[in-house]
């Protein structure tokens, strides 16, 4: 049994010269997950469920469970020595933390909140960037949009039938589950590996008929595709980024969350939902984009700038790119 924090102990030097700095922040983002798992758990039981009465920066009306997991993450991290500050989904500005610190650390700390009322499984999605700007002094925004590519770890906690950690440091996807009896996440799925078949696809269609012409296509085809194939795909889709995405890591899967006409930016947001999610797909062997482009690429402009989201096995991303950028004509049988 390997405990998350012997596992990365033994790979100090995966990040940032053995500084212990990882370490100490994943163990506080893991404490987080054990005490925002404890309080999801009871949710029904003890009156909280339901919605807060606010409305976040996101003109969403704010979840009771939103609020604790996103205080509880906040106050827990804000004390770590090593991160000079964060940025959260439910916090318009980002928040100022330890000015000695070397990095900042960007949160989604209950995404697919909406599924908690029913029972579905949620998730917290985190990502971790060392600062650009000079230690000592207060964090800047500029610490927060230095670019996908610039995440030092990323990763994610579902709160599902166990509790589970995957994250990766840019030397694979490893995962851990949180063994309740001994408050410890154990090494569970070493170096995760995306199938490169597809055996599912996660997307909500009910907006189909305002989406690119050629991703309407793309899914025309796959329909096509299902009416001939051994193996046809499943729909898969419950609606919380965390568990739909993890399913598709581990089975091979699409995940999409196109633009529309109206919306042409999506509706999932780039710096804490879209880099963590890319950079963990395209080191589990998938590729991540926003339809054309490697998602790691897009260019960071605002804290909650929302994007297009591409995440799955190359094979269907790749074709997703053909049909957005050719005029393929679907032979419809
Ligand atoms: P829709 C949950 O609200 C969330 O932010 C993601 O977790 C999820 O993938 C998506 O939105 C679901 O959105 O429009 O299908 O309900």
């Amino acid at each position: 049994m390997v405990t998350l924090e012997q596992f990365i102990a033994d790979r100090q030097q995966e990040f940032e010269r053995a500084t212990g700095a990882f370490s100490k922040i994943l163990r506080d983002i893991g404490l987080g997950a054990k005490l925002v798992s404890f309080y999801l758990r009871r949710a029904s039981l003890a009156g909280f469920l339901g919605e807060l009465g606010l409305t976040n920066i996101q003109g969403e009306s704010v979840q009771k469970l939103d609020d604790m997991a996103n205080r509880l993450f906040l106050n827990l991290l804000s004390q770590n020595p090593h991160i000079a500050g964060l940025a959260s989904e439910e916090e318009e500005h980002i928040i100022q933390a330890n000015p000695a610190g070397k990095y900042v650390v960007l949160l989604d700390p209950l995404d697919g909140s909406s599924n908690i009322d029913v029972g579905v499984p949620v998730g917290t999605i985190f990502s971790i960037y060392r600062r650009i700007s000079q230690v000592g002094t207060p964090c800047e925004e500029a610490d927060f949009l230095q670019g996908g590519r610039k995440q030092v770890a990323a990763g994610y906690i579902l709160y599902g039938t166990s509790t589970l950690l995957f994250y990766t440091t840019g030397q694979g996807v490893h995962g851990f589950t949180l063994e309740p009896a001994a408050g410890e996440f154990l090494l569970t799925y070493p170096s995760v590996q995306m199938p490169s078949e597809s055996s599912y696809y996660s997307f909500n269609d009910n907006q189909l008929h305002e989406w690119a012409p050629g991703l309407q296509k793309y899914v025309q085809d796959l329909h096509q595709r299902n009416r001939t194939a051994a193996k046809p795909q499943s729909l898969r889709y419950v609606g919380s980024l965390v568990a739909d995405f993890h399913r598709n890591l581990l089975k091979g899967g699409l995940f999409m969350y196109p633009g529309t006409v109206k919306k042409p930016e999506g509706k999932l947001r780039l710096l804490y939902e879209g880099y963590p999610m890319a950079w963990l797909t395209e080191q589990a062997g998938g590729k991540a984009t926003d339809g054309i482009r490697s998602l790691l690429d897009v260019e960071p402009k605002k804290i909650h700038q929302r994007t297009p989201l591409f995440l799955g096995p190359a094979s269907e991303i790749n074709r997703i790119a053909h049909f957005l950028t050719e005029n393929v004509i679907v032979e419809t049988a």
